[in-house]
């Protein structure tokens, strides 16, 4: 694991919990991986998510795999967890009595739709079902309490897990916001969403859990560490951030991990 980042010194230098495990829709140990770039699966369009479609596993990381619809283009991949609802067998659509849909921008005229899948699934690497692991049941209770640190998704950066710290809590949502970061990467989110793990999640998958960012107000010499701010310093424009072209926009984006530790939205 990264050895820029400790949370047991990150949470004494901060002064900080972190949220109970149980606080979190997600297994105490984090479900198995054991899919391969290349298997096909069912998925609902996250677009669209009414209609379910073939996609393929093209990225792994941890317990997530990198998902690419079928007739979609690669600008609109997206990570689900192995025991997400959201993926399941081939087969199961049709089990249910339901089509398999062409994705949403499905390049090709919809009446090639029936032979595309035809060619598309024979032949192909099925992902067998005990890939598939079972979603684990929902925490009866939003027990979060503002200033526990946990890691999170970044959703405009799918691939990233950072570590954030509950900024609100409202009814059944918590305010998600990521240490070091002025606040351009937070949203709000039900209190059992997928995309939120207790600390050390990273650590026990194997993904690499992104540092902190490195935003001046947040951040001093010493890494992490959170001060009031100077009556003086509290007046200041915050600095100038380094703007880069980057495909953030991109809802469920197709970013590459990047090095940078600049805030560039
Ligand atoms: N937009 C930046 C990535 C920023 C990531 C911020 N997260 C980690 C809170 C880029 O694409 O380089």
């Amino acid at each position: 694991q990264s050895d820029e980042f400790n949370w047991d010194i990150y949470l004494k230098e901060t002064g900080s919990v972190s949220a109970p495990s149980e606080y979190f829709r997600q297994s105490k140990i984090p479900p198995a991986n054991d899919f391969r770039i290349g298997m096909k699966l069912e998925a609902h369009d996250p677009r669209n998510i009414a209609s379910v479609c073939i996609a393929t596993v093209v990225g792994m990381t941890g317990a997530r795999i990198r998902l690419r619809l079928d007739g979609s283009d690669n600008r609109n991949d997206f990570w689900r967890l192995v025991d997400s609802t959201d993926i399941q067998p081939i087969g199961t659509c049709e089990k249910g009595g339901d089509l398999l849909q062409p994705p949403l921008g499905y390049q090709m005229n919809v009446s090639s739709w029936p032979m595309f899948l035809l060619r598309t699934l024979s032949g192909s690497d099925v992902a067998p079902a005990l890939l598939f692991k079972k979603e684990p049941p929902k925490p009866p209770l939003n027990n979060f309490k503002i200033g526990m640190k946990l890691e999170a998704t970044d959703k405009k950066n799918p691939y990233f897990i950072c570590p954030a710290t509950i900024g609100d809590v409202k009814g059944d949502e918590v305010y998600i916001t990521f240490d070091g970061w002025s606040g351009a990467f937070d949203y709000w989110c039900k209190y059992d969403s997928r995309d939120i793990f207790p600390v050390g999640w990273c650590c026990l998958t194997g993904d690499v859990l992104q540092p902190p960012g490195n935003n001046a107000e947040k951040k001093s010499r010493n890494r992490g560490v959170t001060r009031p701010l100077k009556k003086e310093e509290g007046t200041l424009v915050p600095p100038a951030k380094k703007v880069t072209k980057t495909q953030s926009s991109l809802s469920e984006g197709t970013q590459q991990p990047m090095q940078s530790s600049q805030e560039t939205v």
